[in-house]
């Protein structure tokens, strides 16, 4: 069954991918069978996030951005992690293109993911809907996000370059910028240059970005919706790849990304599994008893709760 569904997924077929994408947003079981399958052929993707507070155009830039690289003939997947992201999957997807080329039907894949409470678990499903979308052939893979809290950050750490899209109003930027976006940024963006001089705002923010392994990132104008300075956008993101290639730092960063997935995927798990077996566990209910009545304080009944979760993992 997983078999099957994987083989579809590698044509990139577009209902296989919707399905497979449902698989691991559910976790469990399931997904982990998928992703074995589909592991072996992922990598080859440029994975690029975008993040910035709400409002400022990310969405709409987004688009662009897909547009743009479907002019240099390359094939876009896109995860929106905020539900009200509205793609068109570019104007060139429009009806005259697909005339001219049925294929191109395939070259653009768009999905939104909801947030929920459990953070480490969304993490944990974007990571796994982009190596779908890997499989599937994307040469890019889009991730939207909104804001700079925790998940936004684990996110932005788990793709190749990061996009931080502000707009030209000074003081929401030093905002952004106490709120951790200066540190995940490898490009940013100040979009709505119509609405306002972006020149102030682009010195700001270029004055406070630091060098960090030979690349200073650059901070772009444009305007969205008007698809001004997009190709400066593209060229920028291609360069950091570039960049990354040359001195190895794509494989170095990929390294911390598995490492800390690996910990947290580990972790989550070994915390479910042990809920679960401690359901069925009297020496629990023993433990809380004596706490409430004042017979053993929290502190060590923790550690002796640490020890009882210890011989149970020997036992399995
Ligand atoms: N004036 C102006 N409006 C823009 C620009 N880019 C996006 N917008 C508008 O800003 C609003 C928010 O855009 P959206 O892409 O949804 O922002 P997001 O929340 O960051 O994804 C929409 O009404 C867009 O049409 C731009 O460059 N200039
Ligand atoms: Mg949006």
């Amino acid at each position: 069954m997983a078999r099957e569904l994987s083989s579809q997924v590698l044509k990139g077929d577009h209902r296989a991918v919707a399905k497979a994408i449902s698989i691991v947003e559910a976790g469990g079981e399931p997904s982990r069978k998928l992703i074995q399958e589909l592991y072996p052929h992922t990598g080859r993707a440029f994975t690029i996030g975008v993040t910035g507070p709400t409002g400022t155009g990310k969405s709409t830039l987004v688009n662009k951005i897909i547009e743009e690289y479907r002019k240099r003939e390359r094939s876009v997947g896109v995860l929106a992690i905020d539900p009200s992201s509205a793609f068109t999957g570019g104007a060139l997807l429009g009806d005259r293109v697909r005339m001219m080329d049925h294929s191109l039907e395939r070259k653009v894949y768009i999905r939104s993911m909801a947030s929920r409470g459990d953070l480490g678990g969304l993490a944990r499903a974007a990571r796994n809907t982009i190596r779908v979308l890997d499989a599937a052939g994307m040469d890019l893979i889009i991730v939207e996000t909104v804001g700079a809290g925790q998940t936004e950050v684990q996110i932005a750490t788990t793709v190749d370059a990061t996009v931080v899209v502000l707009m030209p109003q000074l003081g929401d930027e030093v905002q952004a910028f106490k709120a951790g976006f200066a540190e995940i940024g490898d490009l940013f963006v100040i979009n709505k240059a119509d609405l306002a001089n972006p020149a102030k705002t682009i010195y700001n923010i270029a004055s406070g970005l630091q060098e960090r392994d030979g690349w200073r990132p650059p901070v772009l104008k444009t305007v969205a919706i008007k698809g001004t300075g997009i190709p400066a956008v593209v060229d920028s993101l291609e360069k950091f790849r570039k960049h990354l290639e040359a001195r190895g730092l794509r494989e170095k960063r990929l390294r911390r990304r598995i490492e800390s997935e690996l910990v947290d995927a580990a972790f989550s798990d070994f915390h479910d599994q042990t809920v679960e077996r401690l359901r069925d566990q009297k020496e629990l209910d023993a433990l809380v008893g004596r706490v409430v009545k004042l017979e053993l304080d929290p502190e060590t009944a923790a550690s002796k709760l640490v020890a009882i979760i210890a011989k149970m993992g020997a036992r399995a």
